[in-house]
């Protein structure tokens, strides 16, 4: 038995790297050359492989630490006597060197240019001295024919066993034809693609960009980006917009935030790994998220794009997992009934649809419905409009709604909040979504701040909104951040019914239209203008007592919109 120190190898320009990932821990007995921990610079991300086999005595680094060629990694147990491994520094050094992407300063001197003049203003762009990588795989292919790029933007990802990189233009122009393709294996001076040289000639290239050592961590998975899955109108009316930990919606051609050897052991696995979200830094996928999620699809919890994509029949089957004995889909030849015609789903119902099955299968769902007195309320509103009219701006109960909910969030703050693991997020901050029909579905803009603003300044955005909505306009940022959201049919009919809780938000407010009815007043029956609520709540979160409290507050209000004040 020996003690022996590992250390970080040669690992080129590599200087001040983060950790960012420990593949280890004391106590694990590891292999010559087994990788140990994972680096990340801007634009790379390396493994650090160890030098001996051994068990791990003690691991000397830890997450986010800078490490530098010599830095102490690991006390291991070898059970040489005197650690007759190689010599240190030679063997790490060789270890890295064959997976290590060349290091950024070491590439562009050797990188001769990388493209051959072609035909006119043509130009053949190729892999530079990319050091040792050699028939390496093309993983990414980042740019399209016709697409303006620029010098030294990333064309293709490339992978070896340990590393990846990305391999940047050495010239700006208009892409004509792409040479590659994913899964093709290049080397040093493997056509990429042609570009049509800016201006027309093949304007030489500036030296050579180095080829960005480069990687998944280059490209961290836009989370942020959700897209915000547009909830759409299902059989069940209720929008829906959310980002589990499985992340179907994530948008396709952005290489996973993960290290080499994850990507790789995701495709061993058949793991789309663009739905896996990643828990580490940046949102990089670890080795426990790729197995959580493996977990998860393997007890049913979640489904792959692929298998949603398969038959109902297929779905139903799949489902069958997490509810044993559940039947599959109904397989029905509809033309021995009659004529039919089949419709592509929209892109919107596509997204929503697989959001809002899930979110009403996972979240226990009860439904509250109450009344609020809005006669004076509607009085107000409509004298509103009337001295507002050449403003432009119209007022709608709606507006109303989103302030009322605002203060019944501040009342009861578990309304505001979203699960997560065994902890409540409380958020104070109040973004209020509202359900937007448009000609392709149903979408959740967001009324951002709705607490510092007034009815008339909520109305406008709301119109601003609803009209992006209906143009197809709506970005992410328009439909993310919702802490609550309204799904209002006041406009078009009906009593109550069961808005789906739009998650990770915990309730949501379904209102229909409202109208006279009778209410006794202590002497006799009056007419009052009476608005139905439908509060749909999480029970994980919200007593079914709370919700009617909400319920009760919130129709106090808007009977007596004076009460925001107390
Ligand atoms: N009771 C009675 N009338 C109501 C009302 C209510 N609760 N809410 C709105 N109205 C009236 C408005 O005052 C307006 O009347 P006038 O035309 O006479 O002025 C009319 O109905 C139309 O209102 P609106 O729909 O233009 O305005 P809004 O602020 O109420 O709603 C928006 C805006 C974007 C939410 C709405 O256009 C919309 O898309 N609604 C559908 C939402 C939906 O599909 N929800 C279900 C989701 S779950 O699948």
């Amino acid at each position: 038995m020996a003690l022996v120190e590992v250390k970080v190898p040669d690992i080129g320009d590599f200087k001040d790297v983060a950790v960012i990932e420990l593949l280890v821990k004391p106590g694990d007995t590891v292999k010559a050359e087994q990788s140990l921990i994972t680096v990340e610079s801007d634009k790379a991300s390396m493994e650090i492989p160890s030098s001996h086999s051994g068990v791990i005595k003690e691991l000397k680094v830890a997450m986010g630490d800078k490490v530098n060629e010599g830095t102490l990694l690991a006390m291991l147990e070898t059970d040489g006597a005197a650690a007759p491994a190689p010599a240190p520094a030679a063997a790490l050094a060789a270890t890295a060197a064959a997976p290590a992407p060349t290091p950024p300063a070491a590439a562009p001197a050797a990188a001769a240019p990388a493209s051959a003049p072609a035909a006119g203003g043509l130009v053949e762009v190729t892999v530079p001295d990319i050091g040792d990588f050699a028939e390496v795989a093309v993983i990414e292919v980042m740019v399209k024919p016709g697409e303006t790029i620029k010098v030294e933007q990333s064309l293709i990802t490339v992978e070896s066993d340990k590393a990846s990189m990305e391999i940047p233009s050495s010239h700006a122009g208009v892409v004509k034809e792409i040479k590659v393709k994913v899964g093709d294996k290049v080397s040093k001076g493997s056509a990429v693609l042609v570009v049509e040289a800016a201006g027309g000639a093949a304007a030489p290239a500036p030296a050579p960009a180095a080829p960005a050592p480069a990687a998944a961590a280059a490209a961290p998975a836009p989370a942020a980006s959700a897209s915000a899955p547009a909830p759409a109108a299902g059989e069940r009316t209720s929008p829906t917009a959310a980002l589990p930990p499985h992340e179907p919606s994530a948008p396709k051609g952005a290489l996973p935030h993960a290290s080499p050897s994850i990507r790789k052991f995701a495709r061993e696995l058949g793991v789309p790994l663009d739905e896996v979200k990643g828990s580490g830094p940046k949102g990089r996928i670890t080795q426990d998220d790729l197995q959580g999620f493996v977990k998860n699809v393997m007890a049913g919890a979640v489904q792959t794009s692929a298998q949603k994509a398969k038959a109902p029949a297929a779905a139903g089957a799949a489902a069958g997992g997490a509810f044993p004995g559940l039947l599959p889909w109904p397989q029905v030849d509809f033309t021995k009934f009659g004529p039919v015609e089949r419709k592509d789903l929209s892109r919107i119902k596509k997204i929503s649809g697989a959001n809002l099955h899930r979110n009403w299968v996972v979240i226990p769902h009860v439904t509250n419905h109450d009344d609020a007195d809005i006669t004076e309320l509607e009085a107000f509103r409509v004298q509103l409009n009337k001295e507002n009219e050449k403003s432009g701006i119209k007022v709608t109960m709606l507006a109303f709604l989103i302030k009322a909910s605002v203060a019944a969030l501040k009342k009861f703050p578990e309304f505001n909040s979203s699960l997560d693991g065994e902890q409540l997020v409380m958020k104070n901050y109040f973004h209020i979504g509202f359900a937007a029909d448009t000609p392709n579905g149903l979408v959740v803009p967001v009324i951002k701040d709705a607490d510092k603003k007034g009815v008339l300044q909520i109305s406008q955005e709301m119109s601003e909104l609803a009209k992006k909505a209906r143009d197809g306009k709506l970005g992410p940022a328009d439909m993310s951040g919702g802490c609550f959201s309204i799904s209002s049919l006041g406009g078009i009919g009906g009593r109550y019914f069961t808005p789906i809780i739009n998650a990770p938000e915990v309730s949501i407010l379904g209102v229909c239209k409202s109208s006279m009815e009778p209410r006794w007043d202590g002497k006799a029956f009056v007419p009052r203008l009476i608005l139905p609520l439908s509060l749909s709540w999480d029970h994980r979160v919200i007593d079914g007592a709370s919700a009617a409290r909400f319920n009760a507050y919130l129709a106090s209000i808007l009977a007596d919109f004076r009460r925001v004040l107390l």
